[in-house]
């Protein structure tokens, strides 16, 4: 009803714009100049307008980046990260360089050369040198960056087996994540969907004794300065696992597995202390205070204030839940790291309580799916846990 409401107020208002344009024209004077062929001061007028367009761009570019540019992400946490940050930066500030002189050059030309009576266009007709000049440089330019860029995603995507990377899956579901360590002999075992029974929400496969020792867990931990090969599976629609801080992201899809590697190099701990974070935590929480006293005004509960941590996110808009689909990455040291794996349950263990606890049925009364399994995806408990609060940065990825 709105939306045809909205229709009807467009269509009404573009009626009486042309009414009123009619009337100025019946209300000009006789001698009124109303040739359709532009004149000197139409020409005058539009050469400004291009200048003052082009002048209008810049303005709004340098108000982006001085106010947008604490959006930026701080230093990469992961090895390669340097490598990516450089090849957009120098892309970026070549695109910028040439935008800027392209772009002031054309409405530039446009307001000095306007239409006057009195001047006639030259007759022009080609320049062998200049189209050489101009066709040549672009050339070199654009096949420098391609490669520098082919050699950078060569040197990002290409795994180093030799280096004995920690094997990790990332299994995506509608809305989570889970993670599953590969245990002593750093081998998953196999899974397919059509195992996913009871306890078993990855769909190991229970026969093969590489599964015996992997470990399923909700939270990712890695320990700093050791390489990790990460396997992606989903379980039903397209995902995306997106590492903003560690500057990674791969599509999740269903039916195959995809990988990334790559080497986390900063701590959560060392983040958390960086310069950056110490300002950005600081400010996120200024902004929760202002907000907390308009809560309590309200006479509602607060927000918390914020702390950070690293996060796994999906960046594939992966339905109704997507925006809270992620998982909270810790990065640790290594006796940290294997104190913490070395308190989870390996999946036989899982396995093998789970069907004791079969055995005894007055124990599990029903269906012994998990909560976070059933059908709609929605995780009641932890949903609400993860849920972000009104006015929270819904996953921090700025
Ligand atoms: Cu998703």
């Amino acid at each position: 009803m709105t939306v045809f409401l909205v229709i009807i107020v467009l269509a009404l208002l573009a009626v009486t714009g042309w009414q009123i344009s009619k009337i100025f024209q019946l209300s000009q004077r006789p001698d009124a100049d109303t040739s359709q062929v532009a004149n000197d001061k139409d020409n005058r007028l539009n050469g400004i307008l291009m200048l003052g367009f082009v002048i209008f761009l810049y303005v709004i570019t340098i108000y982006c980046f001085w106010e947008y540019g604490r959006f930026y992400l701080p230093e990469a946490a992961a090895e390669h990260g340097s490598e990516y940050d450089n090849l957009m930066f120098i892309s970026i500030g070549l695109i910028m360089v040439v935008q800027i002189i392209t772009q002031f050059l054309l409405h530039f030309f446009a307001y000095k050369y306007k239409g006057k009576k009195t001047q006639r266009a030259l007759f022009y007709a080609d320049n062998d040198k200049l189209e050489f000049i101009w066709t040549i440089i672009p050339v070199i330019v654009l096949a420098g960056l391609i490669i520098y860029g082919l050699f950078t995603w060569s040197d990002i995507m290409n795994i180093n087996e030799d280096e004995d990377p920690m094997v990790i899956e990332l299994y995506a579901y509608q809305f989570d994540w889970r993670a599953r360590y590969s245990g002593e002999d750093n081998t998953l075992g196999k899974a397919n969907v059509r195992f996913i029974e009871g306890v078993n929400q990855l769909g190991v496969d229970e026969s093969d004794s590489y599964g015996k020792d992997d470990k399923i867990v909700t939270e990712l931990h890695l320990p700093v300065g050791k390489p990790v090969l990460f396997k992606f599976r989903s379980q039903d629609v397209l995902h995306s696992a997106y590492f903003p801080f560690h500057r990674a992201q791969m599509n999740v899809v269903p039916g195959m597995i995809t990988q990334f590697g790559f080497t986390p190099t900063i701590t959560t701990e060392e983040m958390r202390q960086s310069e950056y974070m110490v300002d950005k935590v600081k400010s996120v929480n200024e902004e929760r205070n202002e907000r907390n006293k308009e809560l309590v005004a309200q006479g509602e509960p607060t927000l918390d204030s914020y702390e950070f941590d690293y996060f796994l996110l999906c960046n594939k808009i992966c339905g109704q839940a997507h925006y809270n689909m992620q998982m909270k990455i810790i990065v640790e040291s290594e006796e940290d790291f294997n104190a913490w794996l070395e308190e989870q349950p390996t999946f036989g263990s899982t396995m093998e309580d789970s069907s004791e606890n079969v055995d005894r049925p007055e124990d599990t009364a029903g269906d012994d799916t998990p909560e976070s399994m059933q059908e709609d995806g929605s995780e009641e408990g932890q949903e609400m846990e993860n849920a972000p609060q009104e006015g929270e940065e819904v996953a921090v990825v700025d």
